[in-house]
């Protein structure tokens, strides 16, 4: 059974092409820098949204039927979405996906039963994937979802619902080792607190930074050799969330131990929902060693919250994929964590939303080569602190003085010289010459 009949596989046609269903600038076996496209830009879908969302919201139900010919909350329609969703894999040349545990079953009151649906499921999900060649990016437990969650997992007042919360990152651990996925996910959408009336910080991050532990001793134990990953965000769902962003994240799993089995999965929206950029949550990430895998969305810059739009700002992926080349390769990929529209509510929107995604991580990193390739950026950033490179300015860059010598030194000079201009405005420039030149 085809579920999306109107589409084969979706080739590549070039920018003029009018054909809604063909790449425009993504072109797998096309080469840069030495790598196809398709290496890359190793790509995955969301089994969450891509599968499982309806665009229903708080004002609205669902306007989305994803029910893939089958009853919903039934197994047969969970066997039903991971025929659609390896389908659209297919024809659109992606070769990962990312799911949480309930994105798979129908969840119901009782674990044995759920891991037993989970069993079945990653059973035909594993067939499916042998057949195909397509890879599981990462696996997660969703603990924000039900209401148990309420006051967070690890971070929950109740020892009962941090124990239901390890039974599912035990299960969903077995799930991602099982389909060997090359990362895990902790995305604390609960994690976080409301008032500090009813909170004790420290008791909580404690808990939280435990579990962690505790699934990095149990992952590994079962064979799981990938990076764990904690998805930085600020806020949304909880007023504050104790990951609010790389730098937060980073210096958490630092004060716990956790930094050598841990790297982050950044994600576009949540950085500026942390107000930075993007760009600039992928290289603090970098900075530190921890770029781990990218959730490759956009947010609405006039909207407070988690929009998790298909990326369409050639700039912003530019600036991505110039991240992600400085860093060479990453161990994780690059996840849509992105749904259409609620208005756009058709599989052919699906389908062009993808299209567009894929389209615009394949500019990016054409740019982003372009920008290495001409070198006049990266040349003025590292001439911009060539005053490290000699005499006193050495001596500081080889940590090879103390404060007094610095401060005779300074008193030596008369004025301080204004430093070198930043150029902003001429870097910005040629930024725009080498992307649309
Ligand atoms: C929500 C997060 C979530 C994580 C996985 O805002 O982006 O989808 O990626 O739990
Ligand atoms: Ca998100
Ligand atoms: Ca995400």
């Amino acid at each position: 059974m085809s579920y999306f009949d109107f589409i084969g596989k979706i080739q590549y046609e070039g920018a003029k092409t009018k054909n809604p269903f063909a790449f425009k600038f993504y072109n797998p076996d096309q080469k840069v820098l030495g790598k196809t496209m398709r290496q890359h830009l190793p790509f995955s879908m969301a089994w969450w949204h891509n599968l499982c969302g309806e665009g229903g919201d708080i004002f609205g139900n669902s306007t989305i039927n994803k029910s893939f010919g089958a009853k919903k909350g039934t197994m047969e329609h969970s066997f039903s979405k991971v025929d659609a969703g390896f389908e659209f894999m297919q024809k659109l040349g992606i070769d990962y996906f990312c799911f949480h545990d309930v994105d798979l079953i129908p969840e119901i009151a009782n674990f044995a039963e759920n891991n037993r649906r989970l069993d079945e499921i990653s059973d035909y999900i594993l067939k499916k994937m042998q057949e195909t060649g397509i890879k599981c990016l990462w696996g997660t437990a969703n603990m924000f979802s039900n209401p148990r969650f309420m006051n967070g997992a690890g971070s929950s007042n109740s020892a009962d619902v941090y124990c239901c919360a390890a039974a599912q990152i035990k299960k969903a651990l077995d799930l991602t080792v099982k389909l060997g996925g090359k990362g895990y996910v902790f995305w604390g959408g609960r994690e976080g607190y409301d008032t500090l009336l009813n909170t004790d910080i420290k008791f909580e991050l404690d808990n939280i930074a435990y579990l962690m532990k505790m699934s990095v001793e149990y992952g590994r134990s079962i064979g799981f050799n990938g990076d764990f990953y904690i998805e930085p965000k600020p806020k949304e769902p909880m007023k504050h969330q104790y990951d609010f962003d790389a730098a937060t994240a980073i210096g958490f799993l630092r004060n716990y131990g956790l930094d050598k089995d841990f790297k982050l999965n950044i994600e576009a929206n949540h950085a500026t929902l942390a107000g930075h950029s993007f760009q600039h949550e992928l290289r603090t990430a970098a900075i530190n060693g921890m770029l781990g895998s990218i959730d490759i969305n956009q947010g609405d810059l006039l909207l407070g919250w988690d929009t998790d739009e298909f990326p369409a700002n050639v700039y912003e992926s530019t600036l991505c994929m110039y991240e992600v080349l400085r860093v060479g390769e990453l161990s994780g990929g690059l996840n849509f964590d992105a749904k259409t529209r609620r208005s756009s509510n058709t599989l052919e929107d699906m389908v062009e939303a993808y299209i567009l995604g894929m389209d615009t991580f394949a500019l990016g990193l054409i740019n982003a080569a372009k920008l290495i390739e001409d070198g006049r950026i990266d040349d003025f950033a590292e001439k911009r602190y060539s005053s490290f490179s000699e005499g006193i300015g050495l001596r500081i860059r080889e940590k090879d003085v103390k404060l007094q010598e610095l401060a005779d030194y300074a008193q030596r000079l008369n004025l301080v010289d204004s430093p070198s201009s930043g150029k902003q405005e001429s870097l910005e420039s040629i930024v725009n010459a080498i992307l649309f030149g």
